[in-house]
């Protein structure tokens, strides 16, 4: 299926190793293997390394497959790399296997050992032996000598989730790569083979669980969890167990009313919970391993608890009570807001709403509930705070939520990597802990600050059915980047992207050298032609794409910049504005409440200040807009030679495919400079000290 799509096999390409030396190194080591195990995803882990020597060494590798303790002596009959499950491994690789013991279930043990020219991959599970055999072949895939090859390591956040936006009818919500991998026509897709390519993908970052359909749940998924909807997403669970994938799904929280017929769904109405109980009987009877559900409650016109007069603790409870008998999860929301504002009315700040809703609830949900909660206070900016809940919450069960699919940045007709994003939430220091250290928001999503052992890290998904997976070819290193940095939230943007090139393309030097600077630079540079200092939003209403500064002033979704001709920004302060800034712990709160202290890319996020007032970049506000959006464009435009030098070294239909959307990313970023320019200069009236041209 792969040749005709161009980009299909993604960093999964196991081309040929070109270093002759290497090659007949690998070749030796894999001369005689042998795998003794089982479970779900071990035929899945002997699969995938057959295949991946086939590419990358062009041999047919012998694996020898048993449930028990191969031999480990080398010569006639003896193995020359080992894979296997540590109690099986345990007499031969006694040390190996303890080690691997000592790491949990999804960890591995991968060594070489040169005196006695033996590989040997070892884990507790047969999902860490996959992720071990992923390891593995990007290793060879990027020529790392067999000598070199020793680790020890364990996913650092126990979930690891993508959520889809799917809905039944095949369309995806904020989707921009084609329509749903999972649905169409008011059905379960007939499975093509490509579940199963999709699962590989996955599991090769490390991602452990996916919701297919859309938090937004409309009648007719509210069927999913009915006799009628369970036994096909049986058949998806069984494919994506098979690579150490669990299923969630969203769920509607009025489904006793839609489904079951009562009159209402009070969360302490016993026939409501006795519903779900039910419920979850069934689901569990036709999925055994299910995970558990999404769910978005009294949140842009989604029915939730408030409607009864119950909080969010008491609805997610009830949920989590039918669940907890089979180990499931309640991954509840936090994105709740008002969204029918009056932009009249000064006094509502929908950032404060997460906070303000959740906060006084910290300790109550019950241990198979996990607060999922977006990277930011508004909704996936290309530049937002961290959301305050995250270090102020203590007693409850914390999830990350990031945007792989780019609403708001570029929706995958420009380039934006956000993996340097996502790194500096990820390091943003929270000072919940005394001191105000050791306490960074991947340290409490690691689940090592306060309560643990369900803590996680989701991305809203970026793929759908186009060939590439991600619609933009280069997209997809966002998809790779959220699994690299799921998996170990200290990988670094350098080497996560450098990884991702090796592992997509064959490129030489200076192509690797070019691509990369592109996807490092991106994202910043998307944050320089778009809205400026971290005011967020000035996009085109609804469809979220390309710029319309008053788009949103006087709407009712609580998003403003307040604009005039003296300045610009929101105040969220705790003297002025509306108090914000205050919902931050220690230094932080103490940071974004002052002007002079707040850091530039933040500033109208918490302030309204005159353009005429000086960043710490020694700029005024307004030449700061127009520099950043001259920058910006010109940025884009670059991105669009850096590609073009990689012509005949890329695949040509991807080429061409990037090539044409990085002629709209400049177009685009040029409407971006154009309308935000125009729109400041024709409010301020300050002329830019370059004198380049503004429209007037
Ligand atoms: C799924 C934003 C998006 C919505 C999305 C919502 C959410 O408002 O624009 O499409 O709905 O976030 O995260 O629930």
């Amino acid at each position: 299926m792969s040749e005709t799509r161009p980009g299909y096999e993604a960093w999964l390409r196991y081309a040929p190793v070109a270093d002759g030396e290497r090659l007949a190194e690998y070749r030796r080591a894999f001369a005689s293997v042998a795998f003794a195990g089982g479970g779900e995803a071990f035929a899945s882990a002997v699969s995938e390394l057959e295949r991946g020597l086939s590419g990358l060494l062009g041999i047919a590798c012998r694996a020898s497959v048993g449930a028990s303790a191969p031999n480990r002596d080398r010569g006639p009959g003896g193995a020359t790399a080992f894979f296997g499950l540590s109690k099986t491994l345990a007499s031969s690789f006694p040390e190996e296997s303890a080690k691997a013991d000592s790491l949990g279930g999804e960890g591995f043990v991968l060594r070489f050992s040169s005196a006695s020219g033996r590989l040997v991959l070892v884990s507790a599970s047969d999902r860490g032996l996959l992720y071990g055999v992923f390891r593995l072949l990007s290793l060879i895939r990027r020529g790392c000598a067999l000598a070199d090859i020793d680790i020890a390591e364990a996913p650092k956040v126990p979930l690891r989730m993508l959520d889809h936006w799917d809905n039944i009818d095949g369309s995806v919500e904020r989707g921009y790569a084609g329509l749903s991998l999972f649905f169409s026509d008011g059905r379960l897709r007939a499975d093509d083979g490509r579940w199963e390519d999709y699962a590989r993908l996955l599991a090769s970052v490390g991602i452990n669980a996916i919701c297919p359909n859309n938090v937004n749940v409309h009648a007719a998924e509210t069927r999913l969890i009915t006799e009628e909807g369970l036994p096909s997403l049986a058949r998806l669970a069984a494919v994506l167990r098979r690579w150490g994938i669990k299923l969630y799904l969203s769920v509607n929280y009025a489904s006793p009313m839609e489904l079951g017929g009562l009159g209402g769904a009070d969360p302490l109405d016993p026939a409501v919970a006795d519903f779900w109980k039910r419920r979850a009987d069934l689901i569990y009877s036709s999925i055994a391993d299910f995970g558990g559900f999404v769910v978005k409650a009294d949140s842009e016109h989604r029915p939730g608890p408030f409607t009864y007069g119950r909080d969010h603790a008491q609805g997610a409870n009830m949920l989590a009570r039918a669940l907890e008998p089979y180990g499931g999860l309640v991954i509840w929301r936090c994105f709740v807001y008002n969204c029918m504002q009056d932009w009249r009315d000064r006094s509502i700040d929908r950032a404060r709403a997460a906070y303000d809703h959740f906060l006084p609830l910290d300790g109550r949900f019950a241990d198979n509930v996990v607060l999922q909660i977006k990277n930011g206070p508004v909704d996936f900016q290309a530049r937002e705070p961290v959301s305050p809940l995250f270090g102020s919450l203590k007693a409850t069960n914390m999830a990350l939520e990031l945007q792989a699919t780019q609403e708001y940045t570029g929706q995958q007709r420009h380039l934006c990597f956000l993996v340097p994003q996502w790194r500096e939430y990820l390091d943003f220091e929270t000072c919940a802990r005394p001191g105000g250290e050791g306490s960074t928001l991947k340290r409490i999503i690691e689940g090592r600050v306060f309560k643990g052992p369900r803590c996680a890290i989701a991305a809203v998904a970026n793929t759908g059915d186009s060939d590439c997976w991600t619609g933009h070819p280069l997209a997809q290193a966002n998809l790779f980047g959220f699994g690299k940095l799921a998996w170990d939230p200290d990988s670094g943007s350098e080497e996560i992207c450098s990884e991702w090139i090796d592992l997509s393309f064959d490129l030489d030097a200076a192509g690797k050298e070019a691509l990369a600077s592109m996807l490092l630079s991106s994202w910043r540079a998307y944050e320089s032609y778009t809205a400026p200092l971290g005011v967020g939003w000035m996009v085109n209403p609804n469809h979220h794409y390309g710029p319309n500064v008053d788009g949103y002033e006087y709407s009712p979704w609580g998003t403003y910049h307040y604009a005039d001709r003296e300045g610009v920004g929101v105040d969220r302060t705790r003297k002025t504005g509306s108090g914000y800034a205050g919902q931050y712990l220690g230094r932080n709160a103490e940071t974004y409440e002052s002007l002079a202290d707040c850091p530039d890319e933040l500033l109208l996020f918490f302030h309204h200040v005159p353009y005429s007032h000086r960043l710490h970049s020694g700029k005024s506000v307004i030449q700061h807009i127009y520099d950043s959006h001259f920058e910006g464009a010109e940025a884009a435009e670059r991105f669009r030679s850096q590609w073009d030098s990689l012509k005949g070294q890329v695949d040509d239909a991807v080429f061409e495919l990037a090539a044409a959307r990085l002629r709209e990313q400049s177009e685009s970023a040029r409407e971006w400079r154009d309308q935000i320019n125009t729109y400041f200069y024709r409010k301020s009236g300050i002329a830019d000290e370059k004198g380049r041209k503004i429209y007037p």
